[in-house]
């Protein structure tokens, strides 16, 4: 490959490879047969397992070290030069001292091993939306890992030209050490460093550390927008595409609800969905003043127990070909793969997680809770043809939403944009497995980005301020929660595609098509408007699920203001004047 002669990319590759010392460097040119041979190579060194080639062609198995199977969020610091402008949220350390300490971990850790450098895009290559990162790792399944997830190659290093715009990545695996795992970003250099850990959130540097941690630091000081959300196209009977951007935390079914499949009664009346994202959005003001929205990804991280024909069959379908799976277990009958929920029949032998023997009888999980699927989008059957869009697509909707099972209602509808800036600044829900830490502990996560927004989240929230002044058309800001549950702890609403009850009123209220119900928390449907047919849950249950408990409200206002106290007299006033006028509803 011949590479780029850029002397800022050159320059600084050489200083990290004279710190790191691998014994070689490649660098990733993006073509089929590099792949070929890293896939060849991670078989050989047993870092991959190839699976069957029939039922699932080029796809493999990677086991991670037992104790990095998750993003480790106490181990993620901001690294600004004031700790002020990392704000309470996230952890913080003085950059010089931070590189010193990165520099002594970095020192000698590639010796023995190659170090990989690749150019990779978020984005589609050359478009004015497009950024570009190098990321130098000494993991052949990151760069198999970030192929799958980016844009990779030498078209990148074209993109970048001579340009020193570029967002530099250096990724060691270390020695794994569980104690000494470091995600360390500097905004202001543009820089991202990990060390110790090779669990996907943690490493590829595209998806958490770059797209929104350094992309919220961008998006600050360009005017626009990187979200924690999946983008969903709708397609009613008349043909028509309406989209919404959607911020739930890590696994609370973003990839499910960005490949939904319409409930029988909707299909057949010719309703769609399409897929542009699941995970992430570049949100920026289009020159029709609406809020357009790109997924800056190229392929699903998604979590796989749970994903099932059943529940997700678009996704399942999306790992059939050229998908890593992580942390789930064998099917040695078949060498194929299996996870808990996949389907009712586990198979009779297995290698679990760990690598060991596994049976139905035994007591421990096949698959780890938070094991994963790495799968190219182009595999996914409800992939939007807008997706290859540069400007991506106009949104009507912005949703927030998390694990609640008593507090919030099925859907409600903010007043206007700022009073939607609090309800996604209010945001809780059940903490899952997706980072390290107990589960299903309430905790508050704005906009889902508790762990990815790389400054101040009361400056963030300012920021969503000063963005609805500069769009003529703002979407519309609702709420919903798809996980209350009932007394015996059973989640009441069937969810999945029968979501698509709750965005067709969602969708109707952005057209001025649905009437609503003024309430404590802003606007609720009539339960007449959510269409049940065909859903088991009958009109009273739904009047219930709409339903907003007084007594539990007061309490969450009281949990607001003491979260709000967190972060001082920086919280937009437009959020306290909101946080007022509820506390006053409830009285
Ligand atoms: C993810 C996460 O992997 O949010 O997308 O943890
Ligand atoms: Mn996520």
């Amino acid at each position: 490959m011949n590479i780029s002669k850029n002397k800022y990319i050159l320059g600084w590759v050489e200083e990290v490879a004279a710190m790191t010392k691998p014994d070689k460097l490649v660098w990733i040119d993006g073509s089929r047969e590099q792949i070929e041979e890293l896939r060849a190579l991670a078989v050989s060194t047993g870092s991959m397992i190839r699976l069957n080639e029939e039922k699932l062609p080029n796809c493999f198995l990677h086991r991670t070290d037992p104790d990095d199977v998750a993003r480790v969020e106490d181990r993620t610091f901001i690294c600004c030069r004031k700790e002020e402008d990392a704000g309470p949220t996230n952890h913080w350390m003085e950059p010089k001292e931070m590189y010193a300490k990165m520099n002594g971990m970095l020192e000698g850790s590639m010796k023995g091993r190659t170090m990989y450098a690749i150019p990779y895009s978020m984005g589609i290559i050359g478009s004015p939306f497009a950024k570009y990162g190098i990321e130098l790792t000494d993991s052949s399944y990151v760069v198999l890992n970030m192929s799958i997830m980016t844009r990779v190659g030498s078209e990148v290093l074209d993109a970048i030209g001579e340009s020193a715009d570029f967002i530099k990545g250096i990724h060691t695996q270390g020695t794994l050490d569980k104690d000494n795992k470091y995600i360390v970003h500097f905004p202001e250099d543009n820089t991202i460093i990990s060390v110790n850990s090779n669990y996907g959130g943690n490493v590829l540097q595209g998806k958490k550390c770059f797209a929104l941690r350094i992309a919220s630091n961008l998006g600050r000081n360009e005017g626009w927008m990187a979200e924690h959300m999946l983008i969903l196209g709708i397609e009613n009977p008349q043909g028509e595409v309406r989209y919404v951007c959607g911020a739930f935390p890590s696994a609370c079914g973003k990839t499910n609800l960005a490949m939904l499949i319409p409930p029988e009664g909707y299909r057949s009346k010719g309703w769609k969905a399409w897929c542009v994202g699941d995970d992430i959005s570049w949100i920026r003001v289009g020159e029709d003043g609406r809020l357009w929205a790109m997924n800056p990804e190229n392929g699903f991280f998604g979590v796989a127990p749970g994903t099932s024909m059943k529940s997700n069959p678009n996704a399942l379908e999306s790992t059939r070909e050229g998908t890593i799976f992580t942390n789930v277990a064998l099917d040695t009958s078949d060498n194929t793969v299996w996870w808990e929920g996949m389907n009712k029949t586990p198979p009779a032998n297995a290698i679990d997680w760990l690598g060991k023997p596994w049976t139905p009888e035994s007591t421990s999980k096949a698959a780890h809770p938070n094991s994963r699927f790495t799968a190219p989008v182009r595999n996914c059957p409800c992939l939007s043809k807008e997706f290859d869009s540069p400007r991506g697509v106009p949104i009507s909707a912005i949703i927030f939403g998390g694990r609640r099972a008593k507090t919030a209602p099925l859907v409600y509808q903010s007043r206007d944009w700022n009073h939607g800036v609090f309800v996604g600044s209010i945001m809780a829900s059940e903490t899952t497995a997706a980072a390290v830490g107990s589960v299903g502990v309430v905790r508050r996560d704005p906009m889902a980005m508790l762990p990815f927004c790389g400054y101040h989240m009361a400056d963030y929230w300012q920021h969503w301020i000063d963005m609805g002044k500069k769009t003529s058309a703002l979407p519309k800001i609702f709420n919903v929660n798809w996980f209350r549950t009932d007394e015996q702890g059973q989640f009441i609403w069937p969810g999945f595609g029968d979501n698509l009850r709750v965005l067709e009123w969602i969708l109707k209220r952005c057209f001025d098509e649905a009437p609503a119900k003024e309430c404590e928390l802003g606007y609720v449907p009539y339960a007449a408007d959510i269409n049940i047919e065909g859903s088991g849950i009958d009109e009273e249950t739904l009047e219930g699920l709409l339903e907003i408990d007084r007594e539990l409200w007061k309490k969450e206002a009281a949990g607001i203001r003491e979260y709000y106290g967190k972060f001082g007299d920086k919280v937009p006033k437009e959020l306290t004047k909101s946080l007022e006028k509820l506390e006053n509803s409830l009285k």
